[in-house]
C-alpha cells in the first residue's frame, strides 16, 4: 500500500515504515537490508506472487559477486583485455566478461526469467532446457558499464531493466524485449565506486538507494525516495565530440556554459565517462547528462534497452526527464536489441531546455 507521497506503508509487516511525509522510520535500528525492503514492497502489492521479488534478490546477489571482483581487480589478473571484441565492435575487458557470466549464471536457473539480453551477447540469451522454464519476466542488462574506466580504478556500474513477458512462447521471443521503456516493471543500477551502491525502482514505487556494507555483505537502505532537483548546475557531455555536433547541440551546450546569474548559469562541467556514475551524480545533485547523435553516429553511442530506458525509468520516478532527439525515451518503441539512441537525461527543467534546443525553439 502506498500513501499520497508514494511512500510504502507496510504496517502489517512492520518491515519498513514511512510517516505521512514520506520520512522513513526504521523499526530495525541496525539498518534495513535490501531483501527486507523488497519483501516490504511485495507485501504492499495485493496478489504479488513473489516472483519479481525473487528475481530482484537473485540479481542483488549477482551484483555483490561482481562488486567483490571489482574490488579485488587490482590484486588479481582480471584487469586488461580478453583479446575479443563484442558485437558492438568494442574490445571486451576481462571484468566485462566476468560480470556478464556472473549475471547469466546467477539468473538462468531461477525460473523467474523466460530469457535475458546483454550488451555482451548478440542475440537473446535462452534459458537452457536443463533449467526451470516458463518464467514470466525478461532481464536486459549492461553487465559492466563504463568499461573504458576499469583499468584506471574509476567507478563503473551495472544497469538492468525488467519487463513482463508478452509473447506466449515459453522461452520468450525478441518481441518480449522490444517493449517500450514505459512498460518496464522494474529497473536499476549498481555503482562500483568508493562504495558500492544499488539504486532501483519497481512497480509504482519510488527510487531507493542501498549502500553495500562490506563488513556484513549486505546492501542497506541509505537513500530512500530519491528525488532529483528540478534544476541543476551540472552538464555532462563528452565535448571532445563537439566538432561533429550540429548547430542545435552546439547552441545547447553553449547555453549551459553562458554566464547568466538569473538562470543560474554557467553550469559546471562534470564527465566521468561512465553513464551510471554521471547519471547517479546528477540524480543526487541535479543537472543533465547528454550523449547526442553526431555526424559519425546519428544515434549517439548509448543503447536504448539496457542503458537509456532503465535510467529513464528511474529518472522519471525520481521526478526528472529523459529524451532522445524528439521523443521521450520511455515512449520509444524499440526495433532492435542493441539499438542506440541519443540521450538527454536528468533534471526536468534542464531536459526541457535540451528539448527546446533540439526542436529549434531556443
Ligand atoms: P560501455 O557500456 O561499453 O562502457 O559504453 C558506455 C559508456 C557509458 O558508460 C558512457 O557514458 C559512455 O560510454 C562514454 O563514452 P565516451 O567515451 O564516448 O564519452
Ligand atoms: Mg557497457
Amino acid at each position: 500500500m502506498y500513501n499520497q507521497h508514494g511512500a510504502m506503508v507496510a504496517v502489517k509487516s512492520r518491515l519498513v515504515i514511512f510517516d505521512s511525509e514520506g520520512v522513513i522510520k526504521m523499526p530495525d535500528r541496525l539498518g534495513v537490508t535490501i531483501n527486507k525492503f523488497i519483501m516490504g514492497e511485495q507485501l504492499s502489492i495485493p496478489h504479488a506472487t513473489g516472483d519479481f521479488s525473487g528475481l530482484l534478490n537473485e540479481l542483488v546477489v549477482a551484483t555483490k559477486v561482481i562488486a567483490r571482483e571489482v574490488n579485488k581487480a587490482g590484486l588479481v589478473d582480471v584487469l586488461g583485455k580478453t583479446g575479443n571484441t563484442n558485437i558492438q565492435g568494442e574490445e571486451v575487458k576481462k571484468l566485462d566478461e566476468y560480470a556478464n557470466t556472473a549475471i547469466i549464471q546467477k539468473m538462468d536457473h531461477t525460473g523467474y526469467l523466460c530469457a535475458m539480453a546483454s550488451e555482451e551477447e548478440d542475440g537473446i540469451i535462452e534459458i537452457e532446457d536443463k533449467h526451470p522454464q516458463g518464467g514470466s519476466y525478461t532481464l536486459a542488462f549492461d553487465p559492466l558499464d563504463g568499461s573504458s574506466n576499469i583499468d584506471a580504478n574509476v567507478s563503473i556500474g551495472t544497469i538492468f531493466s525488467i519487463h513482463r513477458k508478452i509473447s506466449s512462447a515459453p522461452k520468450g521471443t525478441l518481441a518480449d524485449f522490444l517493449q517500450r521503456g514505459s512498460e518496464q516493471v522494474g529497473a536499476g543500477y549498481v555503482i562500483y565506486g568508493s562504495s558500492t551502491m544499488l539504486v532501483y525502482a519497481a512497480g509504482q514505487g519510488g527510487v531507493h538507494g542501498f549502500t553495500l556494507d562490506p563488513s556484513i555483505g549486505e546492501f542497506l537502505l541509505s537513500h530512500p525516495f530519491i528525488k532529483i532537483p528540478e534544476r541543476g548546475k551540472i552538464y555532462s557531455v563528452n565535448e571532445g565530440n563537439s566538432h561533429k555536433w550540429d548547430d542545435r547541440i552546439k547552441g545547447m551546450v553553449d547555453y549551459f556554459k553562458t554566464d547568466d546569474k538569473q538562470t543560474g548559469r554557467p553550469y559546471s562541467s562534470r564527465y566521468i565517462g561512465t553513464l551510471v556514475s554521471d547519471f547517479h551524480r546528477n540524480l543526487l545533485y541535479g543537472g543533465v547528462f547528454m550523449y547526442p547523435g553526431d555526424a559519425d553516429n546519428p544515434n549517439g553511442k548509448l543503447r536504448l534497452l539496457y542503458e537509456a530506458a532503465p535510467l529513464a525509468f528511474i529518472c522519471e520516478r525520481a521526478g526528472g526527464g529523459s529524451i532522445a532527439d524528439y521523443e521521450d525515451i520511455l515512449d520509444i518503441e524499440p526495433t532492435t536489441l542493441h539499438q542506440r539512441v541519443p540521450l538527454y537525461i536528468g533534471s526536468k527543467g534542464d531536459v526541457d531546455i535540451c528539448r527546446k534546443f533540439l526542436k529549434g525553439e531556443m
